[in-house]
């Protein structure tokens, strides 16, 4: 399923070759250290489209360790731009641009990487820059160390990959492409209604450990999901701690989840206090934020409220409607998921049902709302609700788990196969709680896998992840005309 490269236009450059680049490590050593070995690769990869493109930048430190570090390079076509650029300061004269490190990712040490990126626009053509600098120092490609070392190979750049793409790729977000709401479906690029089948995240602050570049691998190939959401608490020593820090975690997945063709929700993920209204003003804050940095991509949802809860769905709505124009003002295609009465259960929780909202929708289009049970807490008559609810609202189950409702105990099995047939049937997207190794029945892999860094097969899960990645990787019906 992932075996064909996603429709872009890749530039892949390589340092010792063309757009290698060195590192002027003698800058930020001690001034005694004039013989500190410099150098470094780039990897610069474009995603590109008619008048649009995301770059991805990697500089790989083969020198000395650095601190602090300003690349620059110059755009060949003059109507090239950046438009918008993440983990470093990104500033544009002319056609010349630099990105200057951040606080996080200033040090690298030898052997170490680090990446960073932009959404750009061109008019003209696109072609990838073919030079690079570092703190000023042109680069020569390789590693040196002056004045000992011997020269860099002269041997020839690598073939370049093709720039003609295949016509069509394969992943999730390459097939569908932009997501839309369309009467109460999802539907993708072609109007046509789809599924979306995946994984939540635990919470970021505790479970960072699980999210990285081979667990992604394997929720994109071995899993063959579609979607990844990232659970980002508000409360909990989760983002009112350090606003700035679950920012940048969270773009660092949706580029993860981009890089693989899932489709990444992000997801608010309030919970006690259970008013949306307390966390307004971090909100707004946040999805400012995450909305301007991801505008370009078309893989991201937002999820502007984990489990609203105890609060009267007005004021939830009050709250969409004053988040979801932060988010439309940088982001106006993009999908949003609002959260509804009593812990997002379409007001049963609570003693209430789909009707309040039916009868009272948030004024905003393009918008879904969420339901979200636990199969062995959570029976017939939250399913005979959500069967009433789908043929008057869009639904969409960013969360939801195997078992009872406090995250541990057995799968229920016959529930979630009662429940998972309901949301096939009906084509209601969904996320399960969760693709961590908590010691807790919720969890999909065992205690301990994450610090074993390995996440593929059958032999890391516990039994409601074997039993989601037997639902999961079932094939995809996504239409394509
Ligand atoms: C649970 C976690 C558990 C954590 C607790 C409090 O599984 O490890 O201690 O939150 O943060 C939800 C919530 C989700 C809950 C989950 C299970 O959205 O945060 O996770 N649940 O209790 N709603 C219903 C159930």
């Amino acid at each position: 399923m992932f075996s064909i490269p996603r429709p872009s236009r890749r530039h892949v450059l390589v340092g010792g070759a063309v757009g290698a680049l060195a590192l002027a490590a003698t800058a930020v050593l001690p001034s005694t250290n004039a013989m500190a070995a410099t150098g470094c690769a780039v990897t610069y990869t474009t995603n590109s489209w008619q008048g649009g493109f995301t770059a991805t930048v990697t500089v790989k430190n083969l020198g000395d360790p650095v601190n602090g570090w300003t690349l620059g390079f110059s755009f060949p076509d003059a109507g090239q731009r950046v438009t918008q650029g993440w983990s470093a300061t990104w500033q544009q004269s002319g056609s010349a641009v630099t990105a200057r490190s951040m606080d996080y990712n200033g040090s690298l040490g030898t052997g170490a990487s680090t990446t960073v990126g932009f959404n750009g626009s061109w008019t003209g053509t696109n072609p990838a820059p073919t030079a690079f600098t570092l703190n000023g120092t042109a680069c020569t490609g390789g590693t040196t160390t002056p004045p000992t070392t011997t020269p860099p190979p002269t041997t020839a750049p690598p073939t370049p990959p093709p720039t003609t793409p295949p016509p069509t790729g394969t992943t999730p977000v390459a097939i569908n492409g932009q997501l839309r709401v369309c009467g109460v479906n999802l539907c993708n690029r072609y109007g046509r209604p789809i599924q979306l089948r995946g994984m939540s995240s635990h919470g970021l602050q505790w479970f960072a450990n699980c999210y990285n570049d081979a667990s992604l691998d394997a929720l994109a190939n071995d899993w063959q999901a579609d979607l990844f959401r990232i659970s980002m608490y508000v409360q909990e020593q989760g983002y009112e701690t350090n606003p700035t820090g679950f920012t940048n975690q969270v773009n660092t997945l949706v580029d993860k989840a981009a890089a693989r063709g899932l489709y990444a929700l992000i997801d608010f993920h309030t919970l006690t206090p259970g008013d949306p209204m307390y966390n307004l003003d971090r909100a707004k804050t946040f999805f400012a934020a995450v909305s301007a940095r991801n505008a370009a991509r078309n893989n991201v949802v937002y999820e502007i409220t984990n489990e609203p809860n105890g609060v009267s769905w007005s004021t939830i709505r009050n709250y969409a409607e004053q988040v979801i124009p932060v988010i439309r003002a940088n982001d106006p295609d993009a999908v949003i998921i609002v959260g509804t009465r009593g812990w997002s259960s379409l007001g049963v929780s609570e003693g209430g049902n789909s009707d309040e909202i039916v009868n009272n929708p948030v004024r905003a289009d393009n918008i879904m709302y969420t339901f979200h049970f636990y199969a062995a807490s959570h029976k017939d008559n939250y399913r005979n609700e959500v069967q009433r609810a789908a043929a008057r609202l869009p639904l969409f189950v960013t969360e939801f788990g195997t078992v009872t409702y406090t995250g541990d105990g057995a799968v229920d099995t016959a529930s979630s196969t009662a429940w998972l047939d309901l949301l096939d049937r009906l084509k209601i997207s969904y996320a399960n709680w969760t693709y961590s190794d908590a010691s807790e029945g919720s969890a999909a892999f065992r205690p301990g896998t994450c610090a074993g860094g390995s996440y593929a097969g059958t032999a890391v899960l516990t039994d409601s992840g074997n039993f989601m990645r037997n639902r999961i990787r079932t094939p995809d019906n996504f239409p394509t005309s």
